[in-house]
């Protein structure tokens, strides 16, 4: 049975904020201690689903995680009132107080890693959530984020929603922004490639100087048994230690992959050309096609100039007439080498006939462009209609949401506004709230 790939995006949460706490982020460091605009932030998301859902694209939402998370305050031992917390935790380490407040869970590229039924053995969609132990902020999403996959995905005949992986740094593992997978027809199995950043259990493999890789080999292989991928359509590539070092953090920094068309730059993988070469073999084993790949080389396209402008960090969209979106964001258009690339990719013979552009500058502005903001789930009309259906995107929903945003949200979040708790009322209910618009039980958004 055909399947069509849903979009999930991260609603932006009422806290967003900029606490620099993703170092080898350039743009979450460069940006620390700016004041945000949580509002802007939310809405630039909700007018990103809404272009997509007009290009007759399948389009759902994620709520946000609950934040601050008076929780993780009171695991680290910080009691009484919710203002005696945020204060006692500010003066113990301003950089506790951003983890607490972080919207990072926006980012759901990073949510889980999904294989689509006709990939897995059992037949069922698979999701693993990603435990995200690199960095503190996020290593709390995992066990909400997991809730709430179950609570959408709640039907075991069609879905499997595992556990994180154990957290610590041999199993690190940060969900889909680091697996991509490409298919000849929507119906039939397709390849799936996961990128990782290091191999826990083997030191002699290159290492990046400057920054940390986030991926290990041994959390990709761990997800790729668990969902039941077959060995010969299951790829592990290694990100270019270099590029991790010029800031590139996930593998949708540097790579895009839709269907049959691989965006690559020259400089993503070790030992790249030949692994596009086993790619391209197994590709046409597999879906009796061909696949095409466009590659960017480090003259036209400097490693830093791609992390400045995310032009790999775009949505490429399959549209219902066959052919192919890709949707940048608007760094793109004021990067003249990003432009050209874009010029290059049209004039390809490839699906890709359209570029569209999309402001998304509060987000930008912490390291999530497009394809940072969703989750990808392929699903049959079966599969879709076993989901919780209050989560798919509608003109109805966009307004409510578009209501709930102006009723909740801030216009401006500077860093001493994370010891108001007036901030954490907002916030609580705010979610609250959504809860009710989604239909889902504020008991499994609200995780105070
Ligand atoms: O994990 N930024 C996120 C950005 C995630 C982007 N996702 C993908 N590439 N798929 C991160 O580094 C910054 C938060 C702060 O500094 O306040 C942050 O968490």
């Amino acid at each position: 049975m055909a399947s069509r790939e849903f979009n999930f995006d991260g609603i932006v949460g009422p806290t967003h904020n900029y606490a620099g706490l993703s170092f080898g982020n350039v743009a979450s460091t460069s940006h620390f201690n700016s004041p945000s605009n949580p509002r802007a932030a939310a809405l630039e998301g909700l007018a990103k689903m809404r272009l997509v859902a007009e290009l007759g694209i399948p389009q759902a939402v994620l709520p946000p995680l609950c934040r601050p998370s008076l929780r993780l305050l009171r695991n680290l031992g910080f009691r009484g009132t919710n203002f005696e917390m945020l204060h006692s935790a500010h003066r113990a380490n301003p950089a506790i107080l951003g983890a607490t407040y972080s919207a990072s869970s926006m980012w759901t590229a990073n949510a889980a890693t999904v294989s689509p039924s006709p990939d897995c053995d059992d037949g069922r969609v698979h999701f693993s959530p990603a435990n995200l132990s690199c960095l503190l902020h996020r290593s709390i999403e995992a066990e909400q984020t997991t809730a709430i996959l179950r609570r959408i995905f709640s039907n075991n005949d069609h879905f499997c929603v595992h556990n994180p992986l154990p957290a610590g740094t041999t199993l690190a593992d940060e969900g889909a922004a680091n697996h991509t997978r490409l298919v000849g027809d929507s119906s039939s199995p397709g390849i799936e490639i996961f990128a990782f950043g290091r191999a826990a259990f083997d030191s002699r493999q290159p290492q990046p100087q400057k920054f940390p890789a986030r991926q290990t080999l041994e959390a990709s292989q761990a997800i790729a048994r668990r969902h039941q991928l077959n060995d010969s359509r299951t790829l592990f590539v290694q990100q270019n230690p270099a590029a991790i070092d010029a800031g590139v953090f996930h593998n949708d920094v540097i790579s895009v992959g839709n269907e049959n068309v691989l965006l690559v730059h020259e400089q993503a993988f070790v030992d790249q050309p030949s692994k596009l070469q086993h790619l391209r073999k197994v590709f046409e084993q597999t879906c009796n096609s061909s696949l095409h790949v466009v590659e960017f080389s480090a003259r036209e396209f400097p490693l830093e100039e791609a992390v400045k402008s995310y032009l790999f960090n775009s949505q490429l969209l399959t549209r219902s007439d066959g052919k192919m979106t890709m949707l940048c964001p608007t760094d793109c258009q004021t990067t003249p080498k990003a432009k050209a690339c874009l010029d290059k990719l049209l004039d390809a013979k490839t699906p890709v006939d359209e570029v569209r552009y999309v402001n998304l500058r509060q987000s930008m502005n912490n390291g999530g462009g497009p394809a940072c903001l969703r989750l990808r789930v392929c699903l049959t009309d079966e599969q879709a209609a076993a989901m919780h259906q209050g989560i798919i995107w509608t003109p109805t929903l966009h307004d409510q949401l578009v209501s709930w945003v102006g009723k909740h949200y801030r216009e401006i979040l500077a860093s001493d506004d994370l010891r108001d708790p007036r901030l954490v009322d907002e916030s609580f209910s705010a979610i609250e709230h959504l809860a009710r618009i989604l239909g889902l039980p504020a008991s499994t958004l609200l995780d105070a």
